[in-house]
């Protein structure tokens, strides 16, 4: 049986994306481009799908079947939530991942953000899949304003234990084997009940969902692992430029360009892409990206080993 990459879009009337101002389709049509059609070059043998509820126009549409992308029709008839909620489409991607579940075969599989660039295949994932859900792990300390708040959430629905300190898992890759995916998403949907019954809508998305579900599993003995060596967040804003150099040292499988570089970067390398019939050289995309350079700076480094080497 294949293994299965997919992305999961959605649209709908008057519905927020996030933070950020609504981008726009075409934004996210051409993210959805590159997202997809990376992880199928990088993964030739794996099936690679687009979940949506609103299928992209020409020329996306095309561009993803010439690269192998398939396009599954998935309503949002599930974790829907008023449409003015912060984040409220994100909460599509916990009804794409059940859809999947529920009408598709696979071994092992990866829901990915579709902000995000595959730059190696995901072979050494899937060693992992059958061990555990792999989830990206936020490095957001216990008392950072949205770990912070995923973890109130949780008191209000459990407030035997309360305060409870949750992980902070973002919603970026969930990936798992089908029946650790299964078994994750019953978790998933019990506790997404029980906010609903509390009349609790987190503003934090379908990640106060995942981080509530990843909390119970871990307790319940089903491991939820760290999906960081294969996903990584960088942020590349002029005022929040929070990167690492593991784009190329010990290198991640998939680059996520969150926040307003699905404007920028990626908007480059769909053009690239499509002018060419290719992705740049792996060399080309970091610089485009601004990632730092993978060596410490020269003469910094002088300048140190010279006063460890004077007496004092
Ligand atoms: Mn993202």
């Amino acid at each position: 049986m294949q293994n299965l990459i997919f992305g999961a879009f959605a649209a709908l009337e008057g519905y927020r994306e996030g933070d950020a101002a609504n981008l726009g389709r075409a934004v996210y049509d051409r993210c959805t481009v590159v997202a997809l059609c990376s992880a199928k070059a990088q993964n030739p043998g794996c099936t690679v799908a687009l979940v949506t509820n609103a299928p992209p126009p020409e020329p996306f549409a095309g561009q993803l079947q010439a690269a192998g992308v398939e396009i599954w029709a998935c309503p949002f008839d599930a974790y829907r939530v008023p449409a003015d909620t912060n984040w409220a489409l994100a909460y599509y991607k916990l009804c794409a991942m059940d859809w999947v579940l529920a009408h598709r075969e696979f071994a092992n599989a990866a829901m990915i953000d579709l902000d995000t660039y595959t730059q190696y295949p995901l072979d050494d994932l899937w060693r992992e899949t059958p061990e555990a859900v792999l989830l990206y792990q936020v490095p957001h300390a216990a008392g950072q304003g949205m770990a912070q708040a995923i973890s109130r959430v949780y008191d209000t629905v459990c407030p035997g234990g309360a305060p409870h300190v949750l992980t902070h898992f973002g919603g970026e890759l969930v990936a798992g084997s089908q029946p650790r995916l299964q078994a994750f998403m019953a978790l998933c949907r019990a506790y997404f009940g029980e906010l609903q019954a509390a009349g609790v809508t987190p503003k934090e998305g379908d990640e106060a969902v995942w981080c509530g579900a990843a909390y119970r599993s871990a307790q319940a003995g089903q491991p939820v692992r760290a999906a960081n060596a294969y996903i990584f967040r960088y942020w590349l804003g002029g005022r929040f430029y929070f990167v690492s150099t593991n784009y190329v040292l010990d290198p991640v499988c998939i680059l996520h360009l969150p926040g307003a570089a699905k404007d920028r970067q990626l908007k480059l390398l769909y053009r690239a892409y499509t002018k060419n019939g290719r992705f740049p050289p792996a060399g080309r995309v970091h610089r485009l990206c601004g990632l730092p350079a993978a060596r410490p700076p020269l003469l910094r480094t002088l300048w140190v080993r010279l006063l460890a080497k004077l007496p004092g």
